[in-house]
């Protein structure tokens, strides 16, 4: 395998980078996100400072943590130079709190305020982001992961002696470090915008210390505007024990690696069966082994073990509170994404009329849904509309040549597997990846009243017409 980190700007800045991961605990509600532009020291701690926009100072914005059950209340100050809204990306929340400018509420303006108060029904990882603007906002450093927990009688079945939180970011700088301009038309039609420098936790090239025999909870989430990553952990066989946030029995990564596509995130447990003094790497490889690079260093300390056989393995943590989707009632929906480059799609309807691709691309819309674009998207008729209480079965169709993390708000569902799977089987997720050409099948119970974003977590692609309602009565 060959490696190449991302080394090809600021060389000679890197190195020795060492981070510090403590997560900042928000102890007490209400809390306070205060969104404004400012510096972050992305690329090494003693780096040039990049002039980016912060959620209370800093990219990625903070960690925010409560507990299962509980109502969190989040106060968002807009001090950005446009308006902005705060999405919680996995949060089941009621429709008024999700965040989506027009279906949600109104943009928060420069220099307002909006108060968020979301029942957490669901123990998990999850993250926050504003959802105006998002390629831009996103990708100027406005996010954040929130972690609801479970009671500690329950997180501690899992055996963790601590727990690492992460969020992968992919940032597009120049030379002197400073964000690249937005808007490009080949992050549009290609496969979003994607950057030069891979950070985790807003910094270059970490490195994370390790003592041998302990047990580590990782949460990580992609945060990127559009990367997926395919994370691999060698030496380490991790188990994964939640994907976006919902637990799942608990399963060896083993040697399929670990695929993050933008939005998604998953819980691992890692057992460090290393000596003391190793080191190990995690890589991504999500363009073939030939493409791989560094993400993270692991430095094993000189400590005597911690304990010298493993822990059992871990528990299974118990279920979100979801209502089960029934198949045999099942609701059946179909949705093709077509366009991007390399798509064939000739032409789609927009507007109420027949157009081609280069009208479209004129107008900036590059996907097509079920054959259409939307025009205004927050007054197009609805793609799909649920009774309240039914099971739908949904097929995502991937007709281009790109990856879509397709995600759902105000739900989660099941991910089928293969033509016959059972929900037994089947992962819950709020954000599905779609492989080029692939096709996926989703199940839930449309439980949740309102209208619902449905979109492509490639912000690029969402911006140019990867993105439509859904709308349960
Ligand atoms: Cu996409």
């Amino acid at each position: 395998m060959s490696l190449f980190s991302r080394r090809d700007i600021l060389v000679g800045a890197a190195g020795g980078a060492l981070l510090t991961l403590s997560p900042s605990l928000a102890s007490a509600t209400p809390l306070r996100l205060s969104a404004a532009p400012g510096e972050a020291g992305l690329v090494v701690p003693d780096g040039p400072p990049t002039r980016a926009w912060l959620f209370n100072g800093q990219a990625p914005g903070p960690v925010l943590r409560a507990r299962q059950g509980e109502m969190l209340t989040v106060e968002v100050d807009n001090q950005l130079p446009e308006p902005t809204t705060v999405h919680w990306h996995g949060l089941r929340v009621p429709v008024e709190m999700d965040g989506v400018p027009y279906l949600s509420q109104p943009p928060i303006k420069p220099g307002e305020r909006f108060t968020y108060r979301l029942p957490l029904e669901d123990a998990g990882t999850f993250w926050y982001h504003p959802h105006v603007n998002s390629s831009e906002q996103v990708g100027r450093g406005l996010h954040g992961l929130l972690i609801v927990e479970e009671p500690p009688e329950v997180a501690a079945r899992l055996g963790a002696d601590r727990e690492i939180a992460w969020a992968l970011d992919d940032w597009r700088l120049d030379q002197q470090a400073q964000i690249a301009p937005f808007g490009g038309f080949r992050d549009k039609s290609h496969g979003g915008r994607f950057g030069n420098v891979l950070t985790v936790n807003g910094t270059y090239l970490t490195r994370t210390d390790l003592r041998a025999g302990e047990r580590v909870r990782l949460r990580i989430c992609n945060v990127a505007n559009a990367q997926s990553f395919h994370l691999r952990f060698t030496p380490f066989d991790p188990w994964v024990i939640a994907l976006d946030g919902h637990p799942i029995a608990p399963r060896r990564l083993g040697d399929g690696g670990l695929w993050l596509g933008a939005g998604q995130r998953a819980d691992l447990i890692l057992d460090v069966d290393l000596d003391p003094g190793a080191s190990a790497r995690i890589i991504d490889d999500a363009y073939g082994p030939d493409q791989a690079f560094e993400v993270m260093t692991w430095r094993v300390s000189e400590e005597p073990p911690l304990r010298d056989q493993p822990p059992a393995p871990p528990e299974a943590l118990p279920a979100n509170p979801l209502p089960a989707p029934d198949l045999t009632l099942a609701r059946s929906h179909k949705l093709l994404f077509e366009g991007g480059a390399m798509g064939g799609l000739q032409e789609a309807m927009m507007g109420g009329r027949m157009m081609s691709m280069r009208d479209l691309a004129e107008a900036g819309r590059l996907w097509a849904i079920n054959g259409a674009v939307p025009d205004d998207i927050y007054n197009a008729p609805s793609l799909l509309s649920f009774t309240r209480g039914e099971t739908q079965l949904i097929e995502l169709e991937n007709r281009t040549a790109w990856r879509h993390p397709i995600h759902l708000h105000g739900h989660s569902f099941r991910v089928l597997t293969g033509e016959g799977g059972s929900i037994a089987d089947a992962d819950t997720r709020d954000t599905v990846l779609l492989q080029p050409e692939e096709t996926a099948r989703i199940a839930f119970v449309a439980d949740n009243p309102g209208k619902w974003m449905l979109h492509c977590h490639v912000l690029e692609h969402q911006a140019s017409g990867m993105m439509g309602v859904v709308e349960v009565s």
